[in-house]
C-alpha cells in the first residue's frame, strides 16, 4: 500500500468574519466606528419595514449603498448578516394570516438572495425579544451593564403589570421578597422597571405599552410551549427548502434569558430545542445563531460540547457571557467578555476546529453586547450597543482566537499528519480530531492545511 503523510503548516490567518451589529442611519455608532474596530462585516435589518411586510430589492440595495458608500477610499464593509428578519406574530400563532405571511417572508429572502445576502437571523421569542432588568448596572470598575434580576422580574409581573395569574409562576420566597421590594422602591425606580421590562430593547421591533401588554399576552394563553414548537417547525419546514435553494442560511437566536417569562412559552432554549428544531427539517440551511450569552445563563448548556453537536448547522455566532451572580433566585449581569461563567477559551477552540473543517471558511461572529465604559458613558446609545464596550470584546475574542489557532498550528506540527492510500481513503490524525475520510486526491488534501509530504510505500 501506498501512503503520503503531510506534517501540517501554521497558519496565521484568523477566519471567524468579524461583524458588528448597525442599527441603521440614526444608530449613533458609525460605520467608520466599525470599521475601525476592525470588523470587515455588517449586522443590520431593515427595522423601518413593519414586520411581516416584503423586503423590496429597492430598499434592500439602498441599505447596501449606505455600507458600501466608503469602500472605495477605506477598508471595505459588506453587509454580512440580518438580524434579524422578524417573524410575524401570526406565525408564531397560527393564525389565518399565516399563509400569507410566510408567502412574505419567503418573497423577502427571495430579494434578500438577489441581493447577494447568504445569512439571516430570526427568533420566534413571543411577544418579548430579550429581556433584562437594569440596563445601567455598575461594575466594579464603573462601567456600566446589563443585569437580570428574577426577584425585580417578578416586581414588575406582580405588582407593576399585575398579570392574572403571574403568583403561580414565582415560589413563595419569591413573592414575598417582591412584596418587599415593591415596597421600598421610589416611584422613579418603579417607572424605570416598567420602562426596562416594556419597551422593547434594540432587536425587538415592538415598543409597549402597559395597557395594551396584557391583551398581547392573552392571545398566547391557550397556546402551550409544545404548540409554539410545532408553529416553529411548521415555518421552518416551509421557508428551509427554499432558503436552501437559494444559498441562504437561516439562523435561528435562542431565547433571552433561555426561560419562560410572564406565562409566555419558549422553546429554544436548550440543547434539545435545538436538536429538534434541526431534526424538523433537514436542510443546513435550517442553522442556528449560537449565542453564548443567552445559551449560557443555563448551567445545564454545555457550549463547547452544543457547538460540536450542531457544527456545521452554525452559520452565525454570538460571542458574550453572563455571570450568575446567584442561582436562586437567579441574579446575572453581562460580564467582561472573557471573565463571565462562559468557557470562552473551549468556545473559540470548538469554533476554529468547525471553520478548519470547513476548510478555511468563516463563520461571521459579532461581539454581541458590550459595557458602557469610557467616552460610552457620556453618549446615548442602544442598550448593550456602544463603540467602546463592544471593541473591547472584539479585541479579547481576536486575541484568543489568534492565540488559538497559532497553538493547534503548532501543535498540529508536532503531532499531526494525514496518511493517503492509492484507493483515496484518508486518515487525518490529529490531537484534537482524529477522523477518516474518502477524498478525491491531491487538491482535496491540501486543503486540509496540510504542507510537506512523504512518500512511505
Ligand atoms: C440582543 C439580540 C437580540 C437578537 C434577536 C435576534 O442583543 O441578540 O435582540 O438580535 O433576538 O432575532
Amino acid at each position: 500500500m501506498h501512503f503520503a503523510l503531510y506534517k501540517a503548516k501554521a497558519s496565521k490567518q484568523i477566519y471567524m468574519i468579524h461583524t458588528m451589529r448597525w442599527f441603521g442611519p440614526n444608530d449613533p455608532v458609525s460605520l467608520m466606528d466599525i470599521r475601525q474596530a476592525g470588523c470587515a462585516g455588517v449586522v443590520t435589518a431593515l427595522h423601518q419595514i413593519p414586520v411581516g411586510e416584503v423586503w423590496s430589492i429597492e430598499d434592500i440595495q439602498v441599505r447596501i449603498s449606505l455600507i458600501e458608500a466608503g469602500n472605495q477610499d477605506w477598508t471595505p464593509l459588506h453587509w454580512s448578516v440580518v438580524e434579524s428578519l422578524p417573524v410575524h406574530e401570526g406565525i408564531k400563532k397560527a393564525l389565518p394570516s399565516r399563509a400569507g405571511l410566510i408567502e412574505n417572508y419567503k418573497t423577502s429572502l427571495r430579494n434578500l438572495a438577489a441581493c447577494g445576502i447568504e445569512t439571516v437571523c430570526y427568533n420566534v421569542m413571543p411577544v418579548l425579544d430579550w429581556s433584562r432588568t437594569k440596563l445601567n448596572f455598575e461594575m466594579p470598575d464603573g462601567a456600566r451593564a446589563l443585569r437580570f434580576v428574577w426577584t425585580d422580574f417578578a416586581v414588575f409581573d406582580l405588582h407593576i403589570l399585575k398579570r392574572p395569574g403571574a403568583s403561580a409562576d414565582y415560589t413563595p420566597e419569591v413573592k414575598a421578597a417582591a412584596v418587599e421590594r415593591f415596597a421600598s422602591m421610589t416611584s422613579d425606580e418603579k417607572e424605570e422597571l416598567k420602562n426596562t421590562a416594556l419597551l422593547g430593547l434594540p432587536g425587538s421591533e415592538e415598543a409597549f405599552q402597559l395597557e395594551n401588554f396584557q391583551n398581547l399576552l392573552d392571545e398566547y394563553r391557550d397556546i402551550s410551549a409544545e404548540q409554539l414548537r410545532e408553529n416553529l417547525h411548521y415555518f421552518v419546514r416551509s421557508i428551509a427548502p427554499l432558503a436552501q435553494e437559494l444559498g441562504i442560511n437561516l439562523c435561528i437566536h435562542p431565547d433571552d434569558p433561555p426561560f419562560p417569562l410572564l406565562g409566555l412559552p419558549r422553546v429554544v432554549s436548550t440543547e434539545a430545542d435545538l436538536a429538534l428544531l434541526m431534526k424538523a427539517s433537514p436542510e443546513r440551511a435550517n442553522g442556528i445563531t449560537f449565542c453564548t450569552g443567552s445559551l449560557g445563563v443555563r448551567a445545564d448548556n454545555d457550549l463547547p460540547k452544543m457547538i460540536r453537536r450542531f457544527a456545521d448547522r452554525i452559520h452565525f455566532l454570538h460571542l458574550r457571557t453572563t455571570f450568575r451572580e446567584q442561582i436562586d433566585p437567579l441574579i446575572f449581569h453581562e460580564a467582561p467578555h472573557l471573565s463571565g461563567d462562559v468557557d470562552m477559551f473551549e468556545v473559540v477552540k470548538a469554533v476554529v476546529e468547525e471553520e478548519k473543517k470547513r476548510g478555511g471558511e468563516g463563520i461571521p461572529m459579532r461581539p454581541d453586547h458590550g459595557h458602557q465604559m469610557l467616552d460610552d458613558l457620556n453618549k446615548k446609545t442602544y442598550p448593550g450597543y456602544s463603540a467602546i464596550g463592544r471593541l473591547r470584546g472584539l479585541a479579547e475574542i481576536r486575541g484568543l482566537e489568534l492565540a488559538i489557532r497559532s497553538f493547534l498550528a503548532i501543535f498540529f506540527m508536532a503531532c499531526g499528519f494525514t496518511l493517503l492510500a492509492d484507493d483515496g481513503y484518508c486518515l487525518k490524525f490529529d490531537l484534537f480530531d482524529t477522523s477518516a475520510q474518502h477524498v478525491s486526491g491531491w487538491e482535496e488534501v491540501k486543503q486540509l492545511n496540510l504542507s510537506t509530504t512523504f512518500s512511505i510505500v
